[in-house]
């Protein structure tokens, strides 16, 4: 890895310090613009020369890669002139990746990374320009034609910057620098396992919209089984401006005025022809909000998730989670982060079609728009987390501020996706007053912010009392809080417990839903070893799981589960030469797709459950 002398964390404090996180721009996926994804050429800077001088002051004028200047006509025209980048000649990458692919010698580069981009636009007159960005991972900052129009902090979730007075007719200069660098007071925090893809992970664009345009389009079935529509506008025409959300299949048209916020809410009852969205029928309606000159759409499911006693009733019938959890990671040699449609399909179509599973976790962190509209399309019912993982620095106001903003951009972008029925908000994390305080801020936040979805946490289990007494708990100060409780177990994978006693662990019962919302062993695709059952070989995985199943159909309040994982996912702290080599090996499928042993076991587990816990 290569090192800088500027800390990763006097690089963020200057971020935020300087300018407030960037809007989400709700559904920007679907409105009207220009695609910045493709060629972006690229320049390291592990000194972050770029954004500090030698002495810590401004930067020299030959590392500014942000300025809007062709260094080569700048040096012809001046031979003292002396610059040390010129990003038009600089190496291309094709975007959006991860840099890690980019070169060989970048695969383990974390640090500053300059991309840029010069591309023509035709801004329609009266429009108002963002520049939009679905992610960048983990700090970026911003510059259009040499100017700064903002920075964000938060690898996964997306962001935009109203450019109207910067973007030119004509040809434009967009340059971003990209910090993976992970810092201990940043979410996630350094130690995580899973690969840091560094870089411009998920779409760019530039996107237009009238002077008062729809921000925020929030419609559902609310509490009360009515359709509801929150509506915010923005900009200056908003007050007073009327507003129509229309969903023609059904024949419903609420319609309303603005407050003085630019607000508005409607409701109205279902109308009977609704059919609600569920993995047997993914049921989507398009709905169309105007407001002034501004139209907006988006395809929407409309269905009830609820949590009775230790059921969770989807459109009010009980409904077992058949799931498995995933990471962002495309199937391939060499993944690098990009998600496409064809790549996202991929993998929840092995999941789905291949596993059987009618659920997906969706681990650890948000992951792109084009899941979850996915999963909304192919009836998967999803876990959405932010990466508030193992030890983030609960006590520190600045790291919860960071937490809270994430959650609100996940929630504010996926609201609308009906196969969400989970938002959780952390995983594995340990005990303690300030993590207790922490959580609880994120938990109110959730349910401020959406009140027809449940929380959850992924938590840990404690053994209590022996002999015959003895069974797992789940004891975390947290449960109170939360509508489904989700527990994380590896007994027989980490720990003392031989495969023979799995089975026999026993559960406390909860009166809440109870999620095994992990389990798993590591097992190297190929390595057999029938005999002995080492670990890490397909027969251990295999059979772990058959013994875990066996230990999850004996414990009450079960409601469902997402075992880990379904693809072995780059982990760098994995590094077993002979059966990990920097992999999580804990894939049901290989990094290219090949089953595993233990594919077959849970495949046949979820045809049995899917005859006595059937879709509806
Ligand atoms: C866990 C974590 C997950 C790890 C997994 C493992 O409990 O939540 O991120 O990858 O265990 O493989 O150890």
């Amino acid at each position: 890895m290569i090192r800088s002398i500027l800390t990763a964390t006097a690089f963020t404090a200057a971020l935020t310090a300087s300018q407030a996180l960037g809007q989400v721009l709700t559904r920007a996926d679907l409105r009207d613009g220009q695609s910045l994804t493709g060629a972006w050429t690229y320049s390291i800077d592990p000194y972050r020369d770029g954004l500090l001088g030698f002495h810590r002051g401004e930067a020299g004028v030959g590392h500014r890669r942000y300025e809007d200047s062709d260094v080569d006509a700048v040096t012809r025209a001046a031979p003292t002139a002396l610059y040390e980048y010129d990003m038009q000649r600089s190496a291309v990458a094709d975007l959006p990746s991860s840099w890690l692919t980019h070169a060989p010698q970048l695969r383990h580069y974390q640090g500053l990374v300059w991309y840029q981009r010069r591309f023509a636009a035709a801004p329609p007159a009266g429009q108002r320009a963002f520049l939009r960005f679905e992610a960048a991972n983990y700090t970026a900052r911003v510059y259009l034609n040499g100017k700064l129009v903002g920075q964000h902090e938060g690898g996964f979730t997306p962001f935009a910057f109203e450019v109207t007075n910067l973007i030119r007719a004509g040809e434009n200069n967009l340059t971003v620098g990209v910090d993976s660098t992970p810092t201990p007071e940043g979410v996630p925090p350094p130690v995580t396992d899973w690969e840091n893809y560094g870089g411009l992970t998920r779409p760019v664009r530039l996107v237009y919209a009238p002077a008062t345009f729809v921000d925020e389009a929030w419609v559902r079935l609310d509490r009360q089984g009515r359709i509801a529509a929150d509506i915010k506008l923005n900009g200056a025409q908003a007050t007073g401006s009327p507003i129509q959300v229309r969903i023609p299949a059904l024949g419903l048209t609420l319609s309303g005025k603005a407050d003085a916020d630019g607000a508005w809410k409607g409701a109205a009852s279902a109308p009977r022809g609704l059919k609600r969205w569920s993995p047997k029928s993914p049921t989507l309606y398009e709905v169309e909000v105007t407001a002034g000159a501004d139209r907006l759409r988006d395809r929407v499911g409309f269905r009830t998730i609820e949590v009775k006693g230790s059921k969770i009733l989807l459109n009010g019938s009980p409904i077992f989670l058949r799931g498995i959890s995933m990471h962002e990671e495309e199937i391939g040699e060499e993944p690098s982060r990009i998600i496409t449609e064809a790549s996202a399909r991929a993998l929840l179509t092995e999941a789905r079609d291949g596993l059987g599973v009618n659920f997906v976790r969706l681990a650890h962190y948000p992951h792109s728009e084009i899941t979850t509209r996915l999963a909304d399309e192919m009836g998967l019912l999803v876990w959405s987390e932010i990466p508030v993982y193992w030890l983030v620095d609960f006590a520190n106001p600045r790291t919860l501020s960071l937490a809270r903003a994430m959650l609100a951009e996940n929630i504010r972008r996926d609201r609308n996706r009906a196969s969400i029925v989970f938002w959780s908000v952390a995983n594995e994390t340990p005990v303690s007053e300030p993590r207790n305080r922490f959580l609880g801020a994120l938990i109110d936040d959730v349910r401020a912010l959406d009140d027809t979805r449940l929380v959850t946490a992924a938590l840990l289990s404690n053994r209590v009392g022996r002999g015959a007494e003895r069974r797992t708990v789940i004891d975390d100060p947290l449960g109170p809080k939360l509508d489904v409780l989700a527990v994380n177990t590896y007994s027989g994978w980490y720990g003392d417990d031989t495969l023979d006693q799995v089975p026999d662990i026993r559960w406390a019962a909860t009166d809440k839903p109870l999620v095994f919302s992990e389990f798993g062993a590591d097992a190297k695709a190929g390595f057999h070893d029938p005999q002995l059952q080492r670990k890490f070989s397909e027969d251990f995985q295999a059979r772990y799981y058959r013994q875990t199943l066996a230990m999850v159909d004996k414990a009450p309040s079960v409601a469902g589960m997402s075992p880990w994982v379904l693809k072995d996912f780059r982990a760098p702290r994995r590094q077993h030469p002979v059966h990990q080599q920097g992999w999580n090996r804990k894939g049901l499928i290989s990094p290219t797709g090949e089953r595993k042993a233990a594919f077959e076991v849970l495949a046949a587990y979820y045809r049995s459950r899917a005859v006595t816990s059937p879709d509806h």
